[in-house]
């Protein structure tokens, strides 16, 4: 409860008047009709009816807190991102979700978790919006409609369904890493403390003296990692459906303050044209081992919403929310990313969604924008237009300084899948994961895992390209699968 409702001593209509009464409307006589003029009774329901905004198309079912990421080491030489210079604290809003299920499914569902962070910089909000998993089950955006509808449900029966889920899978095996996660132990957190995030794009960051660098972030859970088996997941589901929520709201009410470390790996400009991946492709990592990690620093979750609605429902998240200092890379889901937030926002909030407390920045807004459904903040300059001479607010380029500077290639308009690097291919990485990264008892559990999951209504043809896929990917896990798996 915020402050002001626990001082309130009694009830107001919205328009602040006194009310007559919380239990009873007006009435002819006891027992007679309901008057129209009871206008108290009409407000409450009417705001009753209006209580719901539409859900997140993905990742509806969430909960998140403020916090504060503090910088610990010197990465001054590869961005002048305030955010990230030594010694600097910002207040930050994080988001976890899932993605698939809707608003009110059960949070141990398997599924990748949503990781969206947004920080109020001194040059303007920054938002980081990204997973647990440092990959993606698709590298173009305009396979992602696609990707998603293959999750939800059915438009015949309503029903979610594993035959779409492999079918799309199958059919596109750029896919594989990331169902190789998904299938593993990192498929189900034990709480939204116990798993890493990760930007998952290649972003660019830019340094003072304007040099660029590629970079990618890993947010280090320091709760250590940890999960839940599949019947753990689906007892749980059926007992606590918000489970990760109230773990996070507890945590934080009792004192025990999550933290990440933040760390990164950067790549030379210069590297990325022969780099053995195309280090721009959202389906693949760079080794650590190419690109070590180098710490920034902590973020820490301490503070709860008040407000589950104002603060977690209306936050709008949105990868275009860059500083000076940070850019996009050439990635084509990042690209096709920075457009698809702000216009969810807007049919999902309304066009003036900036002005609502977990998106208002901390620092001046001077924007030209003005008027719209809700509106309530004034505009912020003399004249509703630019250039004027009233004294209003002018672009200072300096002040952004490098735009997006990767932007040099030239060429004719095409429909292409990206170019090739010498290692590229759409199964090495989860093969290397699957063989190399697990121990026997995680590779027994993803073989359980990915058995239950084709157990579950995939028709013979699709199974058997579950089979392949498997086989592709390290034949010994994929011929485990074989033994086990049963046509539905
Ligand atoms: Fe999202 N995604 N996404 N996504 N995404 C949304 O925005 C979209 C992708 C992620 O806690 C939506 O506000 C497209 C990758 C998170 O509020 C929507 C593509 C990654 C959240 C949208 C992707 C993410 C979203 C739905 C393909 C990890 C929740 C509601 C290019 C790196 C943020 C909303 C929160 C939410 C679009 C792919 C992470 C529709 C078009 C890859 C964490 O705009």
């Amino acid at each position: 409860m915020s402050e002001a409702s626990q001082k309130a001593t009694y009830t107001t209509t919205n328009a602040g008047i006194p009310v007559e009464s919380d239990e009873h409307s007006l009435t002819v006589g006891a027992d007679g009709p309901i008057l129209l003029q009871d206008a108290y009774l009409i407000e409450k329901m009417a705001q009753f009816n209006r209580e719901r905004v539409p859900e997140r198309v993905v990742h509806a079912k969430g909960s998140g807190a403020y916090g504060t990421f503090e910088v610990t080491n010197d990465v001054s030489q590869f961005t002048k991102a305030d955010v990230f210079q030594p010694g600097k604290r910002t207040e930050m809003l994080a988001r976890f979700s899932t993605v698939a299920g809707e608003m009110g499914s059960p949070d141990t569902w398997r599924d990748p978790r949503g990781f969206a962070l947004k920080f109020y910089t001194e040059h303007g909000n920054y938002d980081l919006v990204g997973n647990n998993t440092p990959v993606f089950f698709v590298r173009d955006t305009i396979k992602f409609q696609d990707f998603i509808r293959s999750q939800k449900r059915r438009p015949d029966s309503g029903l979610r369904d594993n035959d779409m889920q492999w079918d799309f899978w199958t059919l596109s095996p750029e896919s594989a890493h990331q169902v190789t996660w998904l299938m593993g132990d990192r498929g189900i957190p034990k709480t939204w403390r116990h798993m890493n995030g990760y930007g998952s794009h290649t972003y660019m960051w830019v340094n003072g003296a304007g040099e660029k660098f590629w970079v990618k972030y890993h947010f280090k859970t320091d709760q250590g990692i940890d999960f839940l088996t599949q019947a753990d997941a689906d007892a749980m589901a059926g007992c606590d459906t918000d489970y990760h929520r109230r773990d996070l709201f507890e945590s934080i009410k009792s004192g025990n303050a999550p933290t990440w470390t933040l760390k990164v790996q950067v790549m030379p400009f210069e590297d990325a044209p022969d780099y053995r991946f195309n280090p721009f492709d959202l389906t693949k990592v760079w080794p650590h081992s190419d690109y070590p990690l180098i710490d920034v620093g902590r973020m820490t979750l301490d503070k709860n919403p008040d407000d589950h609605f104002v603060h977690i429902e209306q936050a709008s998240f949105e990868p275009s929310n860059m500083v000076p200092g940070i850019g996009p890379s050439p990635d084509k889901m990042l690209l096709g990313r920075l457009f698809s937030y702000p216009d969810t926002h807007r049919y999902r909030i309304g066009p003036n969604y900036m002005q609502l407390p977990p998106n208002r920045p901390r620092s001046p807004v001077n924007s030209y924008a003005k008027d719209g459904p809700m509106r309530y903040e004034p505009s912020a300059v003399s004249a509703p237009y630019a250039p004027n001479s009233k004294g209003g607010p002018a672009a200072d380029t300096a002040r952004y300084g490098e735009p997006a500077g990767w932007q040099t290639a030239a060429g004719e308009m095409v429909r292409e899948a990206y170019t090739l690097h010498r290692d590229d291919d759409d199964w090495g990485q989860a093969g290397t994961m699957v063989r190399q990264v697990l121990n026997d008892e995680q590779r027994a559990r993803l073989v359980d895992n990915v058995v239950g999951h084709l157990a579950q209504g995939v028709s013979a043809p699709v199974l058997d390209r579950a089979l392949q896929y498997w086989r592709n990917i390290d034949q010994a896990t994929g011929d485990r699968i074989a033994a086990k798996a049963k046509p539905a």
